[in-house]
């Protein structure tokens, strides 16, 4: 026999199944079972994929090959998340432009993932920098449009002054600064496209209830759709001009209002910039708000030394009581939250109260402890608090003091109940070159309209400078804009910026159902047929926007009457990292990432692929140990000399049948609940019991290759076609099991005489029934001696029952 040389086995079978198609999609008839297994798309960035991709994706691939197994029609595809900043910046950092080498990184990521022996269909793929593709990506902008859920504003944006553009809040990293340039990000008042995702808050909130996805992902997705019910309640100022001003503040601990004892504005509120001249700190405030432009609203919220500045020359009145109370600019008041302004009750609120210790502020305690007391701590047992320094409420509980607060500000029209989303709506516009362009024109008087859909996709140009200016890149390409006029007139120019990456990747599994078609984003029918995603295994980062851009996404086209279903995927699971060697992070600064090819290389597919099922749980992060890669391998090579080991009837052939039976269920039922790495463990003891009991049968040896296919597909085809089958191993039936035979390997036998229990023993279940019956005469040796039996019964791996005389 040769020996396993995965060198020569691996680059065969990879050929063979491209030229056989062997992974095609199938025609999906209507009583077909149907699995649609999807994992995020990688963005070809750079070179080499990461194992940690690698790890998500056999756990997709081991999903899709059994259920194929299983008799399931499987559509399991691949395609690159094309555009984006990832590729934008490598172009920036080489000068290179971003098509051709978005080109070439596909390329060998596509021969990189086809060596991993991944299942795809290969026919299916897709990019979204293609104009095939892009085209409904427009479109899909141009349906949002129409629906009055794309509109235009002026906003707050990161403006990254060292590369002359705007970043995403993914891009500004915690302490302020940009992740690429280094350099501080500001905060800049810029026109950009929005998409109203925040019509969709209710939805996507209680929608999340009915699906399989980890607690947590939900519960992320709730946090960042931050529902929230309180009270808006309107503070009038007196100031020195006499005007009439209100402050209108949001809570939602109106039961502390008698507590207040300032309030705080967020340093972009409209009252500050009225009053900011006349105070006579105006000075102190003005570099006040200089600084707070510096910050990011995370920076902001996590600031853990409160800072601010008083706005002096004005006092608020609360409207409970009439108590005149200052008023402070801090920026742990967010201008975009709420209304952007706080009623601060340092007796019961953690910042308020800081804020209040800083400032030598007073402070009013409204519970009966008279003490600082978190409100959270309040709302837990709201009973078991009573108000105090409250006025007419006092002595009441805060469930009873809430509702009655509310009451009164509400006959007073001072105060109403108001619903508050931390979601906001989703900015798409991007001032970059690599993205699909808004299918949007202006005419000479700057009016904005649809491109047609006719004139769909417009073209991402190729000859622009795509090196930072500080400028959309297009605004410089007159052929772009020309274009244009041509087509509608003197004077029309067309939108500039591109569109922000996620609204490439927010449908692209509605494409994967029929990515040829040229008219419309994907086959009504075929969407019907394969949609919803039966299993998506993406990495917890996309927990927040990802998921929840494809969830609204996917509600637009339902209420347009497109498709049938609101919720594009049915289960959520996450990979675990794979850390390096030792502990961290892999990365180049580190020294310690692993190369896939190197693995590949040296060890084979087969092996890569087995270890990083058993490397730990599927969902966990687990640090990649060489030694174990190098077990992994001494396994296969293990299996592979199996073969040599073939009887045709092994002597413990019904011993080895109860133990593969059980394995067969085992790791079926292990790959259902992505349990990969008990189910390679449990493969493992059978080798192991497999040679303790010399040897297994060919049609055991079969099944044991069956049921490791998923898992190893090449060593798993070689040995198939060794024994001299025909049809790839890969086109066959998961072996099924007997429940008969899963009984437990030894069964307690009760020995009755004359109807009573006399003994019992403990014997291999399935014993032969004389061995049973001598057995139970030796225990109850003592009951049966100088009695003739009459009967004996027995009842298999139960009771042997004795009749004497
Ligand atoms: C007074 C108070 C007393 C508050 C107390 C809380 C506890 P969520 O649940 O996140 O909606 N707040 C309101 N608008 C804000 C803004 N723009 N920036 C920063 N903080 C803001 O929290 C609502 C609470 O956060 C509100 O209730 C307000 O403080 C603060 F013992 O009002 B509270």
């Amino acid at each position: 026999m040769t020996n396993y040389n995965h060198l020569e086995i691996e680059p065969k079978w990879m050929k063979k199944w491209s030229d056989d198609g062997l992974y095609r999609t199938p025609t999906l008839k209507p009583d077909s079972k149907k699995k649609y297994i999807l994992e995020t798309f990688p963005y070809p960035s750079g070179y080499a994929m990461h194992v940690g991709h690698i790890k998500g994706y056999v756990g997709s691939d081991v999903t899709a090959r059994y259920a194929r197994m299983r008799g399931y029609s499987v559509l399991y595809p691949i395609g690159w998340d094309a555009f984006g900043l990832p590729a934008e910046n490598y172009a920036i950092k080489t000068g290179i432009h971003p098509r051709p080498n978005t080109d070439e990184v596909i390329k060998v990521s596509t021969d990189q993932l086809m060596q991993v022996g991944l299942s795809y269909d290969w026919d299916r793929e897709i990019a979204t920098h293609r104009p095939e593709y892009y085209r409904w990506t427009q479109w899909i902008f141009s349906l949002l449009y129409k629906r009055g859920l794309a509109y235009k504003k002026e906003a707050l944006v990161n403006w990254d002054p060292v590369d002359q553009t705007v970043l995403a809040n993914e891009q500004v990293l915690a302490d302020g600064t940009a992740e690429r340039s280094g350099a501080i990000v500001e905060q800049k008042y810029m026109s950009q496209w929005f998409f109203k995702i925040t019509d969709y808050a209710d939805r996507l909130l209680n929608d999340l209830d009915s699906l399989d996805w980890p607690e947590s992902t939900k519960q992320m997705q709730r946090n960042w759709i931050g529902k929230s019910e309180g009270v808006e309640v309107v503070f009038k100022i007196n100031d020195l001009l006499g005007e009439n001003e209100n402050i209108t503040v949001f809570t939602t601990a109106v039961d502390t209002i008698f507590g207040v004892t300032f309030l705080v504005l967020a340093p972009e509120h409209p009252v500050v910039q009225k009053y900011r001249n006349q105070s006579e700190n105006s000075i102190e405030i003005d570099q006040y708000l200089e600084l707070a432009k510096l910050k990011t609203n995370l920076e902001r919220e996590s600031n853990k030394d409160k800072t601010g500045v008083k706005l002096s020359g004005i006092m608020a009145l609360n409207p409970i009581n009439g108590a005149e109370i200052p008023v402070y600019i801090a920026d742990y008041v967010i201008s975009t939250y709420g209304t952007g302004a706080i009623m601060a009750v340092p007796g019961e609120d953690q910042r308020d109260y800081e804020f209040a210790q800083k400032y030598n502020l007073p402070i009013i305690y409204t519970t009966q402890q008279q003490e600082f007391i978190p409100y959270s701590a309040i709302k837990k047992h709201p009973r078991d608090y009573f108000l105090a320094n409250s006025g007419d409420f006092n002595g009441l509980n805060f469930d009873e003091g809430k509702e009655k607060i509310i009451l009164s500000l509400e006959q007073n029209m001072i105060g109403k109940r108001v619903t508050n989303y931390k979601l906001r709506d989703w900015l798409v516009s991007r001032q970059r070159y690599w993205g699909s362009p808004i299918p949007i024109v202006y005419d000479r008087d700057g009016i904005e309209s649809l491109v047609p859909e006719s004139d769909l996709p417009v073209l991402l140009p190729d000859d622009v400078n795509f090196m930072p200016t500080g400028r959309s890149p297009l605004i410089d390409h007159i052929g772009f804009h020309d274009e244009a006029e041509v087509k509608y007139g003197d004077g029309v120019r067309r939108e500039v910026d591109t569109m922000d990456t996620f609204c490439c990747s927010s449908w692209y599994f509605f494409r994967y159902c029929s990515p040829k078609n040229t008219d419309f984003l994907a086959d009504a029918a075929e969407m019907k047929k394969w949609m919803p995603v039966d299993q998506y295994i993406i990495g917890a980062e996309h927990s927040t926007m990802h998921l929840l851009y494809a969830r609204f996404f996917t509600k637009v086209l339902f209420d347009e009457g497109l498709i049938g279903f609101n919720e594009p995927f049915v289960v959520v699971r996450h990979q675990g990292l794979v850390r390096g060697e030792d502990g961290r992070k892999m990365s180049k600064r580190w020294g310690n990432v692993v190369n896939p090819n190197d693995i590949i290389a040296d060890y084979g597919a087969d092996t890569l692929r087995m270890y990083q099922m058993f490397m730990g749980p599927f969902e966990d992060g687990i640090a990649w140990s060489a030694n174990t890669v190098k077990g992994v391998r001494r396994f296969l090579d293990r299996v592979w000399k199996m073969q040599d080991k073939i009887a045709v009837s092994s002597k413990n052939e019904s011993k080895i049948e109860v133990i593969l039976h059980r394995l067969i269920k085992k790791v079926g039922e292990d790959i259902e609940t992505m349990s990969f790495n008990t189910s390679v463990s449990e493969c493992m003891k059978f080798v192991n019991s497999a040679d303790d009991f010399g040897g297994l049968s060919a049609h055991q040896f079969e099944r044991f290759i069956l049921i490791l296919a998923p898992f190893a597909p090449y060593i798993t085809e070689e040995l198939w076609s060794a024994i001299g089958n025909k049809n790839s191993v890969h086109t066959q039936q998961y072996p099924v099991f007997n429940e008969r035979l899963l009984v437990d390997e030894f069964v307690t036998i009760v020995v009755q005489i004359n109807g009573k229990v006399r003994a019992s023993f403990v014997i291999e279940s399935d014993s032969a029934d004389d061995v049973v019956i001598d057995t139970a005469k030796t225990v109850a040796e003592k009951w049966l001696t100088g009695n003739q039996i009459s009967f004996t019964k027995y009842i298999p791996n139960r009771i042997v029952s004795f009749v004497i005389e």
